[in-house]
């Protein structure tokens, strides 16, 4: 390792200066600002980038006939699995230093801001999230960077949105859809809040299956439907589906399942709303995994344009490596969250969506 320290007056140019001495493959191993008294004395403030060429990679560029100047030529050396690994950890973090740095992050943020993002949030969210929570801490007087993190937790919570758990208004019947892409869990989740109501809450509940299409879909629901003795009908078009509202209108919610289309189809949202629009307010809760691409989310999030959705229903919570999807999702869609599923046990494994399960999700 030869080490060497650049200064200049801000960081994009120390790099330059880095890279222009040590070549691209150089590793940042620290940087800092230079807090002196110069900054009060009306000069630029100096920063400081301590950087360090890897030998071994250098005797290899150097076998090719190129190496970094001014160095002198290492003996060639084999490189292990450890060396392989800690040079891969380092140009990660270079990567997100010059990253946090070009969207003006201060250097005690990069490890909350690195947290953020290997958790999914975009990089400018989490910049932007990182820079509120400072100013809120320097407006209450808080210091210290664990008071960061805790500002930014408190903040993410806030600016999440959610909708609490299906409300029911004494007097009128609620309805409630959970439309989404196949696979999602709709049938499932809709076999959890089902039994949540009957059974927990006794409330009188009627299911209605939209899903015709699929061989065996309708039994997947009948079957639930028995063991918990509540009725399931099948609709085939808004004509039955009208009629099974209307022959259910003792119950206190009807709970709909739906199919899932391909999530480009756009006519399935005019459908469903033409469907929906029969018997009027009916509730929709959009079932995603949150191990699903956020793309293809966003995607079936925007096919139902037409529909509209009411809340965002996020399964197998269980199975998801990064979370912080489920915060963009919020602050892209402003649609609140309603229910989290954690498994495929019916009916334990749902809760309602807190900021709290968000928060340590992202944290953990
Ligand atoms: N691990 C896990 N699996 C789930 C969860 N919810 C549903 N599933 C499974 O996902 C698969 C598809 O579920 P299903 O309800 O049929 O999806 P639908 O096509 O949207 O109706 C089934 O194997 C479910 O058991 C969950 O929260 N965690
Ligand atoms: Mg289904």
């Amino acid at each position: 390792m030869h080490l060497r320290k650049f200064t200049a007056e801000n960081y994009s140019a120390a790099l330059a200066l880095v890279k222009r001495e040590l070549g691209g493959d150089a590793l940042i191993l620290n940087t800092r600002s230079l807090e002196d008294d110069s900054a009060r004395k009306g000069a630029a403030s100096r920063v400081e980038i301590t950087a360090a060429v890897d030998m071994s990679h250098v005797a290899r560029s150097s076998e090719m006939g190129r190496g970094p100047s001014g160095l002198p030529k290492p003996k060639p050396a084999g490189i292990d699995d450890e060396e392989i690994d800690l040079q891969l950890l380092v140009r990660t973090l270079l990567g997100k230093t010059e990253k946090a740095q070009s969207l003006g992050l201060k250097d005690q943020h990069l490890g909350l801001f690195s947290r953020l993002v290997d958790s999914g949030i975009g990089e400018k969210l989490a910049s932007k999230m990182i820079d509120r929570a400072q100013r809120e801490i320097s407006g209450s007087r808080k210091e210290g960077s664990s008071g960061e993190e805790i500002q930014v937790m408190e903040l993410m919570k806030r600016v999440m949105g959610f909708g609490g758990g299906i409300q029911l208004v004494p007097g009128k019947q609620k309805r409630v859809a959970l439309v989404g892409p196949t696979g999602a869990g709709k049938t499932t989740t809709l076999a959890k809040l089902a039994a949540d109501f009957s059974l927990r809450q006794k409330k009188k509940i009627a299911l209605i299956s939209l899903d015709t299409f699929r061989l065996g879909a309708f039994d997947q629901l009948r079957i639930y439907a028995d063991i918990m003795k509540v009725p399931v009908e099948m609709a085939f078009d808004k004509n039955d589906f009208w009629k099974a509202v209307k022959k259910h209108a003792d119950k206190d919610i009807v709970f709909i399942d739906t199919m899932g289309r391909n999530h480009r189809d756009l006519e399935y949202s005019r459908d469903l709303k033409e469907i929906f629009d029969t018997v009027g307010g009916v509730e929709t809760h959009l079932v995603a995994s949150v191990g699903t691409q956020e793309k293809i989310i966003q995607q079936s999030w925007r096919q139902f344009a037409d529909l509209g959705i009411h809340r965002a229903l996020f399964t197998k919570m269980d199975e998801g490596l990064s979370f912080g999807s489920l915060f963009n999702f919020s602050l892209r869609t402003r649609v609140p969250f309603s229910y989290f599923t954690t498994g495929q046990r019916v009916p334990e494994d749902i809760e309602v969506a807190s900021g709290n399960r968000v928060i340590s999700l992202i944290f953990n």
